[in-house]
């Protein structure tokens, strides 16, 4: 049964200007797993109002993580199949780093603190399509949003400086993670790897720069393994 993967478009040579989606599009790919991609346009029609979303089997589903462990259930594991369980929890470890944590600090950087508020609002009318006019309010409901997640999770409690610098340790215990390995576990991309990937490449393909942005440029081994990950699934992108 084909796989509907639901997503937004591709933005600014990034498979997804959403890591949670450029993830799951780059598991689809490296499972071998038959799949066909559908641009979401206006609201997000997901059980949980999020994306990415898939239709298989008639069924809709929601969460890149549960997506993958349905997937890898269904399909003989064909990803992490080969991970031991201490490399299965590492990896889970990671990817609740950088999806529930990193992430916080990528969305504040692109919602609530752009250096430059006339990209982020190119990047809004860019991502969403919309009319110019609409673009200051939605960028206003945007921020508001994302700083009521940030205050509930409670890194938005933080003053700036250090918000940047959670997400710059956080970035640097990956780093020192993968060293100078080419994937993170064996010879083969993982599920880590295709998060890994959509980690830095949401970090560093915007149009604004900042602490985040300039720290991660740094860790050559990680930009390395970005561009490394985006040859061998999208070399329709790949520089
Ligand atoms: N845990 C979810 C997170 C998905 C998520 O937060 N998606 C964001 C885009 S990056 C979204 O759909 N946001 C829209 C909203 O919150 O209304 C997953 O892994 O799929």
């Amino acid at each position: 049964m084909v796989v509907t993967l639901y997503q937004f478009k591709p933005l600014y040579g990034l498979p997804n200007p959403s890591p949670f989606c450029m993830k799951l599009e780059t598991y689809l790919r490296l499972s071998g797993i038959a799949h066909r991609v559908e641009t979401i346009t206006g609201r997000i029609k997901s059980p949980t109002g999020k994306a990415p979303f898939i239709e298989v089997d008639g069924k809709v589903m929601s969460d890149s993580g549960l997506i993958i462990n349905h997937l890898e259930a269904t399909h003989g594991h064909p990803v992490d199949g080969k991970l031991t369980l201490a490399e299965r929890a590492q990896s889970l470890a990671f990817q609740r780093m950088m999806e529930e944590h990193l992430y916080w600090v990528m969305v504040y950087k692109r919602w609530i603190d752009p250096t430059d508020k006339a990209a982020q609002r190119q990047y809004l009318k860019d991502l969403l399509g919309l009319p110019s006019f609409l673009v200051p309010l939605i960028a206003i409901a945007a921020a508001r949003g994302i700083k009521k997640g940030m205050n509930a999770h409670g890194i938005g409690r933080h003053a700036p400086d250090v918000i940047w610098r959670m997400g710059i340790a956080d970035v640097q215990a990956l780093a020192h993670f993968l060293g100078n390995r080419t994937w993170g576990f064996g010879d083969a991309p993982t599920t880590f790897d295709a998060c890994l990937a959509a980690t830095i490449g949401n970090i560093l393909h915007t149009p604004w720069t900042n602490p985040l942005t300039v720290a991660t440029a740094k860790h050559g081994s990680l930009v390395a393994h970005f561009e490394r990950l985006m040859a061998r699934c999208f070399p329709e992108l790949a520089k």
